[in-house]
């Protein structure tokens, strides 16, 4: 039997001694255990953010250029090491291997990107009334970011609040998902072999209920960056209260998809089952939710339902070639399960899938088309974590349009549509923080990764990513 790795965590430039309490990590694939991980005691969180906190002054006095050298240090290390990263991360994430190579790449980017800041971050010089006085606007670090991440693209959420946190100046603590924490580890590992300052990059791992409470409810934080479900955004929230930290949440949506009368069918479909099916349907802003047009509806149910039927799922690692691996856990499936056949019993009918997948092992659901949706059922207002594609027929547009809003999410929506029009009437009324023209969900790191509502609040990527891990200190010169 080989030995089953227990990783440590990371403070002040160094892996801290073997852990106390430790929590299992295992393979959604095969339910085979895969490490052990630190379930960390308070003291050591309190550790991390004392030594953050350390760092930070030293830190942001660097010249932005020399800050930029560490980022790309790592990614480098990332390209290097970019095969056994990917694997790490579908063995314990479950998503397919090329997907995991995708975002083992596009974290590499991602920090060669945010790298490419440092000579651009500005501030401004304002027109003063008074005679003989310069207002300047600086844009300086907020301080010690904690870093919460969820479990469904958790390498790339690394580099994502990391990067903008340390090349504005921030130091930062991290706290992986218990689910998918080893590749931050190894993500780690790759930190801890350049010289980077000891303090300005610390992991500590644990429960959300242990470890993230004690990050989000601590003093010495000064933002609290977090992606995961709108019910622990909101725990969050109530524990930042006390000392007024400063959030930055991403919390999920409900995209719609719009499908006109006059969309390109082939193309529409393929954008939205690739948007359904990537990472298993376990992406924020992917496509959740079908509006199409009653004249173009059946034949777009038909090709939809197709096309899902035909995704492979399965082990990744033993069936490099399928579609879609396992969802991350039992609660995941049994929630995607049960949201399936509520909408079965409201009177939804099933095209496709509809089942938890027999495979014998894996937590599998079958890929799943859903017709005959209302706006009233769960399944088209609720986020489902899975392949699952609720549809539901409108007539035109301005329906589209009002049953898109009525949710409680807004992160992304999408429109399919070859009047160019009709698609800018969709940008201007949509009240979502992105939207899709005739193509599938995806987002750019120079755009910006922000929803309303209940998805959040701030935003990530691009300049105004960046610049949430800024204050703006204002100083009126009299000379
Ligand atoms: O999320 P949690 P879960 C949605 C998706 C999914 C659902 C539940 O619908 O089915 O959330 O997933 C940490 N204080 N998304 O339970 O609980 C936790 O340890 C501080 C959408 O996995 O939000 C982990 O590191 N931290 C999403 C992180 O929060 C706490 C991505 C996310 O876990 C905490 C993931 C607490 N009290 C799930 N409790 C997206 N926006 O893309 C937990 N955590």
């Amino acid at each position: 039997m080989t030995d089953i790795p227990v990783y440590q965590n990371f403070i002040n430039g160094e892996f801290a001694p073997t852990p106390k309490n430790t929590i299992d990590v295992h393979n959604p694939a095969n339910g085979n255990l895969l490490s052990r991980v630190p379930e960390s005691e308070t003291g050591e969180v309190e550790h991390a953010i004392a030594a953050a906190k350390a760092a930070q002054t030293g830190w942001a006095a660097k010249p932005a250029i020399e800050r930029a050298g560490y980022l790309r240090k790592i990614a480098t290390k990332i390209r290097e090491n970019a095969d056994e990263l990917a694997k790490v991360i579908t063995l314990e994430q479950g998503k397919i291997l090329s997907l995991a190579r995708v975002e083992v790449d596009f974290t590499a980017d991602y920090l060669d990107y945010m790298a490419e800041w440092a000579r651009r971050i500005e501030g401004e010089i304002i027109t003063s009334d008074r005679v003989g006085e310069n207002i300047f606007l600086f844009r300086k670090p907020v301080g010690v970011v904690a870093g919460i991440l969820p479990w469904n693209f958790p390498f790339f959420l690394i580099a994502r609040k990391m990067a903008p946190a340390l090349i504005t100046g921030n130091t930062i603590v991290i706290k992986p998902s218990e689910e998918t924490p080893n590749n931050c580890f190894e993500f780690t590992k790759l930190v801890a072999e350049t010289d980077l300052p000891p303090g300005v990059f610390n992991v500590v791992c644990g429960s959300g209920a242990q470890v993230g409470s004690t990050l989000t409810s601590h003093a010495g934080i000064d933002l609290i960056s977090f992606t995961g479900s709108v019910e622990t955004g909101a725990r969050i929230m109530a524990a930042a209260a006390p000392n007024i930290t400063k959030l930055n949440l991403e919390l999920g949506g409900k995209a719609p998809a719009i499908v006109l009368a006059d969309a390109d069918i082939d193309l529409a479909v393929t954008a939205i089952k690739n948007s359904r099916v990537i990472n298993s349907g376990q992406v924020c802003n992917c496509a959740e939710r079908v509006y199409v047009d009653a004249s173009v509806a059946d034949q777009f149910i038909d090709k939809i339902t197709k096309a899902m039927a035909m995704t492979t799922y399965g082990d990744p690692i033993a069936r490099p070639d399928v579609d879609m691996g396992p969802l991350v856990n039992r609660i995941g499936l049994d929630k995607v399960a049960a949201m399936v056949e509520t909408a079965r019993a409201a009177g939804g009918t099933i095209t496709t899938g509809g089942k938890i997948a027999e495979l014998g092992q894996g937590f599998h659901y079958q890929p799943t088309v859903i017709a005959d949706c209302r706006s009233d059922m769960e399944i088209m207002r609720k986020e489902v974590f899975g392949a699952v594609l609720p549809i539901q027929v409108v007539s035109g547009l301005d329906e589209a349009i009002t049953c898109a809003n009525a949710s409680e999410y807004g992160l992304t929506s999408s429109i399919f549509t070859k009047n160019l029009s009709f698609a800018l009437q969709a940008v201007n009324q949509l009240n979502f923080g992105e939207t899709y023209v005739n193509r599938e969900n995806f987002e750019a790191m120079q755009g910006y990764h922000a929803g309303v509502r209940k998805s959040g609040i701030g935003g990530a990527d691009g300049k105004h990513g960046l610049y949430e891990y800024t204050h703006t200190h204002v100083a009126y010169i009299q000379t």
